[in-house]
């Protein structure tokens, strides 16, 4: 049984009350409409799932909702599972940190954003009812897609209950850059964040949200990221982008109705033939409607030829009403309005038209199939349904200006954006939308319906879904394997029946644990009994491969029967034989590297530049593990725009970034030193980042161990350095002793 459960913190109904009669009616928004457009097509992806159930709160008393079900109230394509509030913590998860808190912070309002740990808690709590509703509801192989700000930290409760479950997320509004985001007292950051990366997929509607995301995640948790995949714990999460859409077909179809097109033809007519501009959004200061205003009010001043001829439908639909800067708003939008009126208004015409509440649907298409110019400026939209809406249902005319902070922008490219805050920019936008001929507003119109009809709102969820599970797959390989008992039997077998061996050992991190300073990492005497007795047997060919210098190399293991790769391949000593370098790269690139380096010294106490002949590498390892760790990806970027175009290589290794000439690697001198010494057996560990490479070039026919969690190319991996040692003496013991009787 496939099950498909929606998680929003609203449920698309409402309940309303007449007297001892209680209806469910639905309501409207775009997440509303795009799920349910979804759920109500009948095609074969649709019904993968045998089961769909929403799960959300109800804006009325629990006791409302039993009526319902008493009266039998449900037809709807999926079933309803209510969660229940108290109305104190709801207002304060709701109006409050959802609202007060993550709403104007994502939208770029940090002057307007309240900080109440009480509000907070709230809204842990809400979640966490969520949670436990989800718990009771879950039945293994359901798949759970949670929705929106207001249920950031539900992921990682689902997971920490559930912890097999295939969980999405999706967040509508925009992540801020981590500037913004960071204005949060750390342990809320920590919980949202957190909270995200108990899903399996995130997504977001645009390129730059996801790497506000994955940035905020790397500076805050210090998780590492490789394009869009970020390795937290044991777990591997996807984050991508999902513009929303429409549904296109739907649009289409009603702006062809009779009823709609005679609407259409009635508003015309009303509004006297002028031309008409229309916007349509919730009350909203991420909306820019005073901006939009203002804008309005010059063009009608700039331009007095106009007046008379254009009338702007200004609709704006309530919304958070109980929030008091939503109020003031309200005060200030209608006061601009009876401003404008007042001075531009004649006996027979209006500049404005002006609505506060909601319309139906069919009017709603009536307006964009009527209206000449859509005016859609909000100063921040994590997407703008509405500029998709107008556009889809354009016919023979129409023309978007659109406000270039919108989530929408990066797909209407054939729109006239403006920034909405720049009054001359939008008047002229007006100009030039009133001035464009028909054909180029169709071509336009044209270009853009043609890339809404094809990522329309079924697309958007099917995409959602198949890469959920590509996300899950993707797990599933890199699941960590750990190295148990029966797999170290298993490789002692191999290694005790194999005529040629050999064994591969990094260093630091590896063979001896990561210290203050490198030159304090000498190998102790029991390791180097180890060392020894492994070279001494006449089957295997002992390496050391490490990005440490030859000079250090020789000194500290030179003496014993084994090949030493110094600076992770750029220098090689084999068994018995002197050093070469294999690379003769002349090495002027140090001088332009290493002053970025002393700066980040300067900048950083306690971290110190290591110079090898091939690499420079910048260390962090003694420092403030915050201020280091936020230096590291400064000179990391610096570095990687510095470096682009050039031989050389920027490594971001453990507590270390590394600049060294490009085609020198650990991975290819491991695969050289395999094609060279052709083993029957071959064990690699290591424990960097560097170690990596070898880990993906010896892919699965050596035993490759990665020391520590985190994702790994390595077959296996091991808790600790200090684990290192009995595993190789453990080599030694099953050595045949007539290896050593050479
Ligand atoms: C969030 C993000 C993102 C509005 N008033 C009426 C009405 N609507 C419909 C519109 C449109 C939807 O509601 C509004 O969608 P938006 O995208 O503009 O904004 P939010 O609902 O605030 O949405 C936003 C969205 O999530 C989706 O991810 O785009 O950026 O803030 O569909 O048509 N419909 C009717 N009467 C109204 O009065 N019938």
């Amino acid at each position: 049984m496939n099950r498909l459960i929606i998680v929003s913190n609203r449920l698309p109904y409402s309940i309303e009350r007449n007297g001892d009669e209680v209806q469910l009616r639905q309501s409207s928004g775009g997440l509303v409409s795009a799920i349910k457009s979804f759920f109500e097509k009948d095609d074969p992806q649709t019904q993968q799932f045998d089961e769909r159930i929403w799960v959300g709160t109800f804006d009325a008393p629990e006791e409302d909702w039993y009526k319902v079900l008493e009266q039998g109230g449900l037809s709807t394509t999926f079933n309803i599972e209510p969660v229940f509030t108290d109305k104190d913590t709801y207002d304060e998860f709701y109006n409050g940190f959802s609202n007060s808190t993550l709403w104007p912070l994502f939208h770029y309002f940090p002057s307007i954003v309240t900080y109440e740990r009480s509000q907070f808690d709230a809204y842990m709590r809400i979640n966490a009812l969520f949670a436990q509703k989800i718990k009771e509801i879950y039945r293994p192989g359901d798949v759970v897609w949670i929705h929106d700000y207001q249920l950031m930290a539900l992921p990682a409760m689902v997971r920490k209950a559930i912890p097999d479950v295939q969980l999405g997320f999706f967040l509508h509004i925009p992540f801020p850059s981590y500037e913004i985001f960071r204005l949060m007292p750390t342990d809320w950051k920590m919980a949202l964040l957190q909270g995200l990366l108990g899903a399996d997929l995130i997504g977001f509607h645009t390129h730059d949200y996801v790497q506000h995301f994955i940035h905020s995640v790397k500076m805050a948790l210090k998780v590492e990221s490789q394009y869009n995949t970020i390795y937290y714990g044991n777990r591997t999460i996807k984050s991508d982008l999902f513009p929303i859409g429409i549904d296109f077909e739907k649009f289409r179809k009603t702006v062809k109705e009779e009823s709609v097109v005679d609407l259409s033809n009635k508003l015309q007519e009303r509004y006297g033939y002028r031309k008409i501009i229309f916007s349509v959004d919730r009350l909203d200061y991420t909306k820019g409607l005073n901006y939009r205003l203002n804008a309005y009010e010059s063009f009608l001043e700039t331009y007095p030829e106009w007046q008379q001829k254009i009338v702007f439908v200004f609709t704006v639909v309530p919304s958070r009403d109980l929030i008091p800067t939503y109020v003031e708003r309200k005060r200030q939008i209608e006061e601009k309005v009876s401003t404008i009126n007042g001075r531009f208004s004649t006996l027979d015409w209006q500049p404005i038209l002006y609505r506060y509440n909601h319309i139906s649907f069919e009017e709603l298409c009536a307006l964009y199939l009527t209206a000449d110019i859509a005016l859609i400026t909000p100063l921040r939209d994590g997407m703008n349904l509405v500029a998709k809406e107008f556009v889809a249902c354009c016919e023979d005319k129409g023309v978007l200006i659109l406000s270039e902070l919108t989530g929408a922008a990066s797909e209407l490219a054939e729109a006239l954006q403006v920034n909405p805050t720049d009054t001359t920019e939008v008047m002229a936008a007006i100009q030039q939308a009133l001035a464009m001929p028909p054909h180029e507003q169709i071509a336009r119109i044209k270009g853009m319906q043609r890339r809404l009809s094809e990522y329309n709102v079924q697309t958007w969820i099917h995409d959602f879904l198949a890469q959920l599970q590509q996300a899950r797959e993707m797990q599933e390989k890199n699941r960590i394997r750990l190295l148990d008992p029966l797999a170290i039997n298993r490789m002692l077998d191999d290694y005790a029946n194999a005529q040629k061996r050999c064994i591969m050992l990094d260093y630091d991190g590896t063979l001896a644990p990561i210290v203050r300073l490198p030159s304090m990492a000498a190998p102790g005497g029991d390791l180097l009994e180890v060392l020894s007795a492994l070279s001494a047997a006449e089957e295997n060919e002992l390496i050391i491969i490490s990005g440490r210098d030859a000079t250090t190399l020789q000194e500290w293991l030179g003496h014993l029967p084994l090949t030493l790769v110094a600076e992770h391949g750029a220098c090689i000593r084999f068994h018995g034989g002197e050093w070469q370098t294999l690379v003769t790269q002349p090495d002027d690139w140090k001088a332009q590297i290493r002053p970025i380096l002393e700066l980040f010294v300067n900048r950083c106490p306690n971290s110190f530049i290591e110079e090898k002949k091939n690499t420079l590498a910048w260390h962090y390892r003694n420092t403030d593990p915050d201020l280091g760790f936020n230096r590291s990806r400064e000179l990391r970027n610096s570095l990687l725009q510095l470096t682009t175009n050039t031989p050389l290589h920027v490594v971001d290794g453990n507590k270390v970034i590394e600049v060294r000439l490009l085609g020198v690697d650990k991975g290819s001198t491991a695969l050289n030193l395999i094609n060279q010494f052709k083993p029957e057996f071959t064990l690699c560990i290591g424990d960097d980042t560097t170690d990596e490479d070898m880990f993906k070039a010896l892919k699965d026919d050596a035993y490759t161990i990665k020391i520590g969690r985190g994702n790994t190319a390595a077959r296996y991996s091991m808790g600790a350095q200090m684990d290192v040692l009995p595993l190789l003496r453990q080599l030694v013991m099953r050595t045949p002793r007539n290896s050593y009787q050479h």
